[in-house]
């Protein structure tokens, strides 16, 4: 009983988070894997980390000390449920079994509620950073219980990300909100990363730039409000040079974007508790229309001709950033909203303004922005979205010309911004006095029934279409 905390499964995720929990002051860490080469392998390749090489579930639970603390990394589903059984029955009540893995939220839920009754903790936590950010500090975003968070909140600080000071985790919520905000981070990523690829689309095709060129321009939005880690990554892959022909990297790549999922499970929920996410949506759509080779083939031999792209003045590339920080604000401010809604209906406590401190850090989101986004949860956690905090709604105000600018550019040269023009639609939308939805709501009324509100007094209200259409006031009907 030596280690104070645990590691099972140990392919790459699992062995890089064991090392850097072994490489922080005061911890002993246990390892075990399924298959023993694993384990042996890890143990002879770090010597230096200290590890208590555990070559079964027994040996390794009875390394544990009290409270029994592991932390599985296998793959999520069967995998980690199959983990889970081994633990729960040997751990004793206090004892806190985590699931690292990148599990769906509703099964952590679930596998809380098997493994409560038991006394053990069972604790979904959302991990964030890939191979390196385990190595060197990820982002942590832990659900559970108050009480598993004593015992877990300072081992995960220990190895999580630093962002101006302060350590990338923090107690999300109970049960499974932490891999409900891991999977909403996924969401937002996907946006991120399709409003960058639309940026660079708009840069090559209208702007008439080399890839090597339009590095240097997101090398350089690198240094200002638009810096992050997906911006820093794509100046990189843009440099890119294919070693075999001599061609941009970029260029050698097969344009059929694949995903693992956790987008689509955000737009999903999103759609479940009916919070427009259109950014993450149009960003799954964007991959799933870039994989369909013979619907492209198909429409590209049977479009005319492709418009000719438009002339780009000197600035241009000023437009697209800006284009692309309004359409991040959009993408964001949704998917807080996403939060939100799963917190009110899953009853957790969640602190928007913490959520964006503990992105700041380790994750692929990590930017900037993120401070300005904490900053006005901060100051004011009631506003109803993030368009409305004044540093947002003066940024996007000020760029708005450039980012209508941009659409109708990119409209009229044939360039698809699925990200950038359902941004500014649902900005438009929210901005509008008035919207077409009154005349959904007489459509609706006329062929189902389904009644209306008038804007001039109280009541619901519907209209005889059929008959005379004359109006009848339903309020009291128990329709
Ligand atoms: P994998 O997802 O490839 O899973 C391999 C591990 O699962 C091995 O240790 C394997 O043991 C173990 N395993 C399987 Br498969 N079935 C098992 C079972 N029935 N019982 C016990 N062990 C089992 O590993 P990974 O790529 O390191 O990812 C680990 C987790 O982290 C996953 O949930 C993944 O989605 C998540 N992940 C997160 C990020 C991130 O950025 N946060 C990145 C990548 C992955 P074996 O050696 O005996 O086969």
């Amino acid at each position: 009983e030596t280690a104070n905390i645990g590691v099972v499964g140990l392919a790459v995720m699992g062995s890089n988070l064991a090392r850097n929990l072994a490489s922080r002051e005061g911890n002993t860490v246990a390892v075990y894997n399924r298959t023993h080469a694993r384990t042996e392998e890890l143990v002879a390749a770090h010597p230096e980390a200290g590890f208590v090489a555990a070559g079964t579930i027994d040996d390794f639970v009875a390394s544990l000390a009290r409270p029994r603390t592991a932390i599985i990394m296998v793959k999520a589903g069967a995998g980690t449920d199959a983990v889970i059984d081994q633990l729960a029955e040997r751990f004793e009540p206090g004892d806190i079994i985590v699931d690292g893995g990148n599990a769906n939220f509703q099964d952590t839920i679930a596998r809380e509620k098997r493994i409560a009754p038991t006394g053990v903790h069972f604790v979904g936590v959302g991990i964030s950073g890939g191979e390196e950010g385990a190595l060197n500090g990820p982002s942590i975003m832990p659900g559970g219980s108050a009480e598993s968070y004593e015992t877990l909140g300072p081992i995960l600080a220990s190895i999580a990300a630093v962002a101006k000071g302060e350590p990338c985790v923090t107690h999300v919520g109970t049960d499974g909100a932490g891999h409900f905000i891991k999977m909403i981070h996924n969401g937002i990523e996907y946006a991120d990363m399709q409003l960058i690829g639309e940026a660079y689309d708009l840069l090559r095709t209208v702007g008439g730039l080399e890839p090597h060129a339009i590095a240097d321009v997101f090398a350089e939005w690198n240094k200002g409000s638009l810096e992050s880690y997906l911006i820093e990554i794509t100046a990189e892959i843009l440099r890119q040079v294919d070693s075999a022909t001599g061609k941009p990297f970029v260029d050698i790549v097969l344009d059929q974007a694949g995903s693992k999922g956790t987008g689509v499970w955000t737009v999903q929920n999103a759609l479940d508790l009916g919070v427009p996410v259109g950014g993450i949506a149009e960003a799954v759509f964007a991959r799933a229309v870039s994989a369909k080779p013979a619907q492209r083939a198909a429409v590209r031999r049977s479009a005319a001709s492709r418009p000719q792209p438009q002339k780009a003045d000197a600035g241009f590339a000023d437009d697209v950033a800006k284009a692309l920080y309004a359409s991040k604000v959009v993408a964001y401010a949704q998917g807080f909203d996403a939060v939100l809604a799963g917190a009110e209906k899953y009853g957790w406590d969640i602190h928007k303004d913490r959520i964006a401190k503990i992105w700041r850090g380790g994750c692929i989101i990590r930017a900037r922005f993120l401070d300005r986004i904490a900053e006005a949860y901060t100051d004011n956690p009631d506003i109803t979205t993030l368009l409305e905090a004044p540093y947002f709604a003066q940024a996007v105000t000020q760029g708005e010309d450039a980012w209508r600018r941009i659409v109708a550019t990119a409209a009229l040269s044939g360039v698809p911004v699925p990200g950038f023009s359902s941004a500014l639609s649902y900005y438009d939308s929210l901005a509008a006095e008035r919207l077409p939805a009154a005349l959904v709501q007489g459509q609706r009324d006329f062929f189902g029934a389904h009644t209306y509100r008038r804007t001039d007094r109280e009541g619901t209200f519907h209209t005889l279409w059929s008959g005379d259409r004359t109006e009848v006031d339903v309020t009291h009907s128990t329709h």
